[in-house]
């Protein structure tokens, strides 16, 4: 309803009020026109027009009964027009303000609602990832060798000739050094020293003895690189655990003991295990270790006859290479070569995972076919 419906834009006499009752009236005719705005009034936009409207200070409906009626009236109206203004603007402030907060209260109440999580509703499922075979594989080595009290250290794959050869008595020229090439850093000139990516973990040898003093009982899983061809069973980037114990008193029955344990803990009891010597520089007697082939049961013929394709027919299965620390080693890091004694192993962790789970090509684990790494979750 326009506010001249109401008469706000007249004086009270030009609406020929002149007695307090007829004052009483038109201020009941203004209360009905509130109560009929206010029930249109639901959300905050037409609160604040709403608001405005009757409390604006320019052109308000109570400025204008302030400014029309009151300030004209005459004396004898003065005082019922003043009354009743008060009384109005009273309960219109505690409308507005009570409408206000249900609206705010309401729009609360309906976030909520919008947020409330409906349990009966079907979850999502997200797929979640698993461990890389690789992964898995050395965390089997890991705990078997933590159950007889080797603990982990990693080192860096980057090296210096010194850690990788030299330390580990391969001095420059050695004719080991052609199995190892590997890939050396562009340096800036004057550089003192070459520096390389690890042929193996064997270099951890040397860092963890010159940290330490016996004894030391250590494993180190790790990344490692050769300058080889990739293949079957060759690749550039590989894996290897390395092995290390160094005490006062380790004799070759410790050291056998030890890997015996290892390899029939990780293949099961069945496999027959057997060492060959072999060479190292950094070990000495040097052997390297055989499993009987597990997947012929180490008879060389397959299950349906024939010759086994993973032995060909040997029987049995190179695994890794291994030795007692020769003396010369000590003497790169300190030790007594007189009162300590010790042994150490290198495994090809690829090669080991691709025996154990049957894969007959190493590329498999480089290249990422999610339908290979699903097949091992
Ligand atoms: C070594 O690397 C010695 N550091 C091992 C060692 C440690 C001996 C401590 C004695 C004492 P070798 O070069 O044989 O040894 O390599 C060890 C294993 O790494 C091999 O048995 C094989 O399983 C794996 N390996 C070697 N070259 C590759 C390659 N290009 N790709 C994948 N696996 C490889």
């Amino acid at each position: 309803m326009p506010t001249s419906d109401i008469g706000l834009d007249k004086t009270l006499a030009d609406l020929g009020v002149t007695q307090p009752e007829q004052v009483a009236l038109r201020f009941a005719k203004i209360r009905v026109h509130f109560q009929e705005h206010f029930q249109t009034v639901h959300d905050e936009s037409e609160w604040k027009s709403f608001r405005d409207r009757w409390l604006g200070r320019k052109s308000g409906v109570l400025t204008q009964i302030t400014d029309n009626w009151l300030k004209p009236a005459t004396p004898q109206l003065k005082r019922a027009v003043g009354a009743s203004l008060n009384e109005l603007r009273a309960h219109v402030e505690s409308q507005i303000e009570a409408r206000r907060a249900a609206i705010e209260s309401g729009a609360e109440e309906s976030a909520l609602a919008r947020e409330r999580v409906d349990l009966s509703l079907p979850g999502f499922i997200r797929p979640t990832g698993s461990h890389h075979l690789i992964r898995q594989v050395f965390q089997e080595i890991e705990d078997i060798f933590f159950s007889i009290g080797f603990s982990v250290v990693e080192g860096p794959e980057i090296e210096t000739p010194y850690y990788n050869f030299e330390a580990l008595n391969i001095p420059e020229f050695h004719p080991v050094r052609d199995d190892m090439d590997t890939f050396y850093l562009e340096l800036p000139t004057g550089a003192k020293t070459p520096l390389l990516l690890r042929t193996h973990t064997s270099p951890m040898q040397i860092r963890t003895m010159e940290k330490q003093k016996p004894p030391v009982r250590v494993i180190v899983p790790g990344k490692v690189y050769r300058r080889d061809n990739p293949d079957a069973t060759h690749s550039f980037a590989f894996h290897q655990i390395e092995g290390l114990a160094v005490d006062s008193d380790i004799t070759f029955c410790d050291f056998t003991g030890t890997i015996e344990y290892f390899v029939k803990e990780f293949f099961g009891p069945s496999v027959k295990t057997r060492f060959r010597p072999s060479y190292f520089p950094f070990t000495e007697p040097s052997v390297e270790f055989d499993v009987s082939c597990p997947f012929c049961g180490g008879t060389g013929t397959a299950a349906g006859g024939g010759t086994c394709s993973k032995c060909k027919g040997a029987a049995w299965i190179e695994l890794f290479g291994a030795g007692m620390v020769d003396p010369a080693v000590y003497g790169f890091v300190n030790y007594d070569a007189k009162r300590v004694s010790g042994f150490a192993f290198g495994i090809g962790i690829d090669r080991l995972a691709m025996l154990k789970y049957g894969i007959d090509d190493i590329q498999v684990f480089f290249q990422n076919d999610v339908r290979f790494l699903r097949q091992f979750p």
